[in-house]
C-alpha cells in the first residue's frame, strides 16, 4: 500500500515537472503565433455515446491543471486588434462579386448594399462592431479574467469573470481554498493543499454539489433545465455566453435564459434536437462538445455521481498535460491544415480499431490509388472556425444561368422503382426538431440532420464475416443509392446502412438493406492521377418496389436541376478518415465552397487532369476536406430549403492539403445516366 502511495507521488511529481516544461514550450511558441486561432477544423469524433460510464472519473481540473492550462498563458497579450477575422480569406479565394448575397456580416449582422462606392454595410447587433460585425466585445481581453472564463454580459462592464475554483473574483488572480465554501446545498469543502473536494449532502452531486437528487431529463432533454455542468468525461462545460464561444462568430442567445434554456450559465442543454443534453467545453485553445453526465429520469440505475473526490489522482486525466503535440497552438496559416471534414472540434479520435463496435467497422480504404498516400495524423488546428459567409463568383463553365432558381424539388418523375405512394414524396428536407444544430459550426451531425447519408458496407463474397464500412452513399429513392464508382466492388457482398449516426452501435433509427445490384458507370476509369466518371448506383433489395422506409432518419436527397455558382457553400459528410484516425464512428459534416473549375485546373492545383465530370470543393488554403472513407458520400447544397446533391465524394491528393481540395463527381453531368438507370427494369 505504502509503495503504491510512493509511486503515485513520484508520478504526480513527474507530471508536474512535465507540465512546467510544456508550459514553457507553449509560451515560447505563442510568441511566434499570436493566440493561435488557425483556420483548419479538426475532424474527429467524440465518445459521447458512452455516456455515464465516466461519471466522476476526471473531475474538475486540479490546481496544477489550472495553473498550467495553456489557455491562460501570456496573460495580458491581446492580439485581437490586429487579427483579421478568421474567415476573410474566403473572400480572397472566392473573388466575391455580389455584396450581400450570401451575407458577409458575421454575428447575425444585417447586410445592406452599399452606397457611394461602398460594396456593403453591415448593421451589427450589439455588442458587435467592425465592417463585418466581426469584432466582438473587447471587454474580454486575454488575461482579463486570470484563471477564469470571461463571459459576455449585455450590461456594463459587459463582461464577468467566472473563476476556476479556488481562484476568486473579481479577476481570478488570487485564490483561497474553501473560503468561501464553493460547495453548494450543504456540501462540505475538504481542503487538500491547494485543491479541495466537495463532500456533498445526501442525494447531491456534481463538482460543487450543485446537482440535486431530482435533476434528470426526460425524452431527449429538450426541456431539461437542471444544473449538471459537466460532460460525461468530466469536462467542465463552458458558459453559453462565454467569450470563447462568441469568438467563433456566433451570438445565438441573449443574456437571459431563452426558450432553448440557453443563457448566462454553463448548464447542459439540448437546444438543437440532439439525443440528450450536451455542452461545449474547452481543451487548451480548442472548442469541443460532448454529451453531459446527466441522468435520464426513466433510468433508476443511473444514479448521479456522489461526493466522489473530484481530484483523485487519475493518470488518464493527466495524460494530456505531458509534453507533446496534443495541445500545441494552432499552426500559422501557411502550414498545411489537417485533413478534416467537420466544421469544428471534436474529441480526439480513437484508433481505427479501438472503438468500432459490433455493427460495422471501417474497411481499409482503397479508393482511387495513386494520389492517396497514407493519411498523416495531424493535430487539429483551431477548433472553432466560424462558418464563413462567402460570395459566389462566376458560374462554372456550364450552360445554366448562375443563380437560376430551380423549381421546388419533388421526387424524380422517373421513379419507376417504387410502388408506394406516400413515401419519399419530398426530397432534401431533414426534419430535425431545431435546424440550428451545433450552432457554432457543426461538430457531430445530430440524428436525422442528414437522413440521405448512407454507409456502404462490404464483406468477402458469400462469407459470414461482419460487414465493414467502405464508403458513403446517398439515398435518392427508396431503392436507389448513389455512390462513387470506385466504391463498387463486384466481387464482394454489399449492404447499405441508412439512418445511422454512430456506426459502432445498432441504432433504432437505422435500416440495413442488402444491395441487389451494383451499377458502375460504363466509362469509369481509374488513372494514377485521377478517377474519371467516378459514379455508381446501388439497387437495394426490397419488396414490391419498397426498399428503404421513410422516417425522420431516412429520407432522400434531391437530384440537381442545374449547376450552382462557384463559391456556394455546401455540406460534405461521412464517416471517413479524420486528421488522426482512419475513420470516425460518428457521422461528421463540414461546410465547403464550390471552387471555380479554372482555378482548380491551375498547374499548382490539379492542372489538366480535371474533366467536366469533376468539380472541386473545399478551401484552396487547405483544411476542411473530405477524406478516405467519405468517398461516395454527399456534397449537398441547400436550394429553396431543400438539400440537393451536387457532388459525390470522389478523390483528391491526400486530405486537407493546401491547393489540393477534394474532387467530387459533378452530378449535374450524370443526370441522364442516373435517370436512365433507375427507370430501367431491374436485371
Ligand atoms: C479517398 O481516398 C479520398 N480529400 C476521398 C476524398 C479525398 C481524398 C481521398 C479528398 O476516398
Amino acid at each position: 500500500m505504502k509503495l503504491r502511495l510512493l509511486l503515485l507521488c513520484v508520478l504526480l511529481a513527474l507530471l508536474f515537472v512535465s507540465c512546467e516544461m510544456k508550459k514553457k514550450k507553449d509560451k515560447d511558441k505563442d510568441k511566434g503565433h499570436g493566440h493561435g486561432h488557425g483556420h483548419g477544423r479538426g475532424r474527429g469524433h467524440g465518445h459521447g455515446h458512452d455516456h455515464h460510464h465516466h461519471r466522476g472519473k476526471h473531475g474538475r481540473g486540479r490546481f496544477v491543471d489550472i495553473i498550467t492550462d495553456i489557455f491562460f498563458q501570456n496573460a495580458g497579450d491581446d492580439d485581437d486588434d490586429d487579427e483579421e477575422h478568421s474567415s476573410d480569406w474566403l473572400y480572397e479565394l472566392q473573388e466575391p462579386e455580389g455584396p450581400c448575397s450570401p451575407n458577409p456580416c458575421h454575428n447575425n449582422g444585417v447586410c445592406e448594399e452599399g452606397k457611394k462606392g461602398k460594396k456593403f454595410k453591415c448593421d451589427c447587433p450589439k455588442p458587435f462592431k467592425g465592417k463585418k460585425c466581426e469584432k466582438g466585445p473587447k471587454h474580454c481581453k486575454k488575461g482579463r479574467c486570470g484563471r477564469g472564463e470571461c463571459v459576455v454580459t449585455s450590461d456594463p462592464p459587459f463582461f464577468e469573470c467566472k473563476c476556476k475554483e479556488p481562484f476568486k473574483p473579481p479577476n481570478c488572480v488570487q485564490y483561497s481554498v474553501c473560503d468561501p465554501n464553493p460547495c453548494q446545498n450543504g456540501g462540505k469543502c475538504v481542503r487538500d493543499g491547494n485543491d479541495f473536494d466537495c463532500a456533498c449532502a445526501d442525494g447531491f452531486s456534481g463538482h460543487f454539489c450543485q446537482v440535486g437528487p431530482d435533476d434528470c431529463y426526460t425524452g431527449d432533454g429538450e426541456s431539461y433545465r437542471g444544473n449538471v455542468s459537466e460532460t460525461d468525461d468530466g469536462h467542465e462545460c463552458l458558459y453559453w455566453n462565454s467569450h470563447f464561444l462568441l469568438d467563433s462568430g456566433t451570438y445565438p442567445f441573449g443574456s437571459n435564459e431563452d426558450d432553448d434554456g440557453l443563457g448566462p450559465h454553463n448548464f447542459c442543454r439540448n437546444p438543437d434536437g440532439s439525443k440528450m443534453p450536451w455542452c461545449f467545453y474547452r481543451k487548451g485553445r480548442k472548442l469541443w462538445w460532448d454529451y453531459c453526465d446527466v441522468r435520464h429520469c426513466d433510468d433508476p440505475t443511473d444514479e448521479p455521481s456522489t461526493a466522489e473526490p473530484t481530484h483523485q489522482p487519475d493518470p488518464t486525466h493527466h495524460a494530456p498535460t505531458s509534453p507533446g503535440p496534443t495541445e500545441e497552438p494552432a499552426p500559422g496559416p501557411t502550414q498545411p491544415a489537417p485533413p478534416v471534414s467537420t466544421t469544428h472540434a471534436h474529441e480526439p479520435t480513437h484508433g481505427p480499431t479501438a472503438t468500432h463496435g459490433p455493427t460495422a467497422t471501417h474497411e481499409p480504404t482503397h479508393g482511387p490509388t495513386a494520389t492517396h498516400e497514407p493519411t498523416a495524423a495531424h493535430e487539429p488546428t483551431a477548433a472553432h472556425e466560424p462558418t464563413a459567409a462567402h460570395e459566389p463568383t462566376a458560374a462554372p463553365g456550364s450552360t445554366a444561368a448562375p443563380g437560376s432558381t430551380p423549381a421546388p424539388h419533388t421526387p424524380s418523375p422517373t421513379n419507376a422503382t417504387t410502388n408506394e405512394t406516400a413515401q419519399f414524396k419530398t426530397c432534401g428536407r431533414p426534419e430535425p426538431k431545431k435546424p440550428i444544430t451545433r450552432i457554432f459550426g457543426g461538430l457531430k451531425v445530430p440524428p436525422g440532420a442528414l437522413p440521405w447519408q448512407v454507409s456502404v458496407q462490404v464483406r468477402p463474397q458469400n462469407s459470414n464475416a461482419p460487414f465493414r464500412h467502405l464508403c458513403g452513399g446517398i439515398l435518392i429513392e427508396s431503392c436507389w443509392v448513389l455512390t462513387a464508382g470506385h466504391c463498387i466492388h463486384k466481387n464482394r457482398d454489399m449492404q447499405v446502412v441508412l439512418g445511422s449516426n454512430d456506426l459502432s452501435s445498432e441504432e433504432s433509427s437505422q435500416q440495413t438493406l442488402p444491395v441487389e445490384e451494383a451499377i458502375l458507370h460504363e466509362n469509369y476509369n481509374e488513372k494514377p492521377y485521377a478517377v474519371y466518371n467516378d459514379i455508381g448506383l446501388l439497387r437495394l433489395q426490397g419488396h414490391n418496389g419498397v426498399c428503404a422506409e421513410e422516417s425522420q432518419f431516412v429520407k432522400t436527397a434531391c437530384l440537381p436541376e442545374a449547376p450552382l455558382p462557384d463559391g456556394t457553400e455546401c455540406t460534405i459528410s461521412g464517416w471517413g478518415a479524420t486528421e488522426n484516425a482512419t475513420g470516425s464512428q460518428h457521422l461528421l459534416e463540414a461546410k465547403v465552397l464550390l471552387i471555380n473549375q479554372d482555378k482548380c485546373s491551375k498547374p499548382e492545383v490539379y492542372g489538366a487532369v480535371l474533366d467536366n465530370g469533376m468539380m472541386c470543393a473545399g478551401h484552396l488554403r487547405g483544411g476542411v476536406d473530405s477524406c478516405q472513407g467519405d468517398s461516395g458520400g454527399p456534397l449537398t447544397c441547400e436550394e429553396n430549403n431543400a438539400f440537393v446533391i451536387y457532388g459525390v465524394v470522389s478523390w483528391g491528393d491526400q486530405c486537407g492539403k493546401k491547393n489540393k481540395p477534394g474532387v467530387y463527381t459533378r452530378v449535374t453531368n450524370y443526370l441522364d445516366w442516373i435517370k436512365s438507370k433507375i427507370s430501367a427494369p431491374a436485371k
